[in-house]
């Protein structure tokens, strides 16, 4: 309701300062009654607030939890995250992400989900997704591009993710093409890029993301305890303020593909270039048709992998998964 907005907007406003409860009917022009209970509604949803005799009410701490008003706070951006659909579990932000795209939702709406139940990533793979742990986000892009340029989307999520992730945390990243975002060679983000098109015009793109944020060792499956870390891992275990994060995230994804549009994939090439493992490297590319030994040779305009063979023949691989 509005009068739950302005009183989180009061009290956000007035970190140090006991408000009372007079002061805010008035301010919201509601009953004390009604702030009163709101106040308790806010309480349930975890937020902390103290109230002193004679004083008033002052609020010390918010939930754990991504909410639109605590993630629009200062946001600085245009479009991205500027329209938020919040769930507490579902089974993917993509099919809601998909479902919005085609009733029209404007260019930048966010999904976010505290959980999923059926996260996934590429080719029907799987994507762990642990209540409250990470940043499970699908955002809706319309770009007016030729389907073929979709490829290059996913790499400039990736670039913008690993410099959102290195300004605000300092945690130093790096790129496996196409899509992972790997710290200390473990994966703790991954990109899923799909597609509305038609032959020739793109109309719209979801792009997913997954990043491990608070993730805990133990609530990674066995089987991707040492293939994965978060973000608090990296960072010896201290928790990561997961708003904070989602809003550097949308600022530089929206950076990036403002010059994208305007200026094209060269920039956008360059820094992925300069953040990637698997570029001038013995690699092996395991493609659904077999697997490509050689050599890196960097990606093209397109986006698309270049590898060399021993015998110097250059293939061009659209999708598949890298091994170093
Ligand atoms: P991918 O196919 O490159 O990676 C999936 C593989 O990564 C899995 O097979 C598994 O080995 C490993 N994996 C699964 N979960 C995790 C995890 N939490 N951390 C690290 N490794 C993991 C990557 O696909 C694309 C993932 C996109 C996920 C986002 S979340 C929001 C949106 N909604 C949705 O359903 N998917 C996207």
């Amino acid at each position: 309701s509005s009068i739950r907005e302005e009183l989180l907007a009061v009290f956000n406003n007035e970190k140090e300062t006991y408000i009372s409860g007079q002061m805010l009917s008035e301010k919201l022009n509601c009953t004390r009654t009604a702030i009163w209970k709101h106040i308790e509604e806010l309480r349930n949803e975890g937020y902390v607030i103290e109230a002193v005799q004679k004083r008033g009410y002052r609020m010390t701490g918010r939930p754990d939890k991504l909410s639109s008003d605590v993630v629009k706070r200062n946001l600085t951006t245009n479009k991205i995250g500027q329209n938020i659909h919040f769930y507490e579990t579902t089974p993917s932000t993509q099919r809601i992400a998909h479902l919005l795209a085609q009733q029209g939702k404007p260019e930048g709406t966010v999904v976010f989900a505290e959980e999923q139940t059926e996260g996934k990533g590429r080719l029907d793979r799987s994507w762990h997704s642990p209540v409250g742990a990470g940043i499970w986000m699908s955002i809706i892009l319309r770009p007016n591009l030729p389907p073929q340029h979709a490829p290059q989307l996913t790499l400039l999520a990736a670039v913008a993710i690993v410099r959102a992730i290195e300004s605000e945390l300092n945690i130093t990243c790096e790129i496996k093409w196409p899509n992972d975002i790997l710290i200390n060679g473990k994966k703790a983000v991954g990109i899923l890029t799909e597609l509305h098109a038609e032959a020739d015009r793109i109309n719209s793109v979801i792009v997913g993301i997954g990043i491990n944020v608070n993730t805990t060792k133990e609530e990674f499956p066995s089987e991707l305890q040492h293939l994965a870390t978060s973000l608090s891992l990296e960072k010896g275990g201290d928790k990561i303020d997961r708003a904070s994060l989602a809003r550097v995230i949308f600022e530089s994804l929206e950076e990036m593909y403002e010059k994208y549009l305007e200026h094209g994939f060269t920039f956008i090439k360059l820094l992925w270039e300069s953040y990637s493992v698997s570029i001038g490297k013995q690699i092996i590319a395991r493609t659904i048709s077999g697997e490509i030994r050689g050599y890196a040779r960097g990606i093209t305009d397109e986006g698309v992998l270049m590898i060399e063979e021993s015998d110097g023949k250059i293939q061009y691989i659209h999708s598949a998964d890298i091994e170093l």
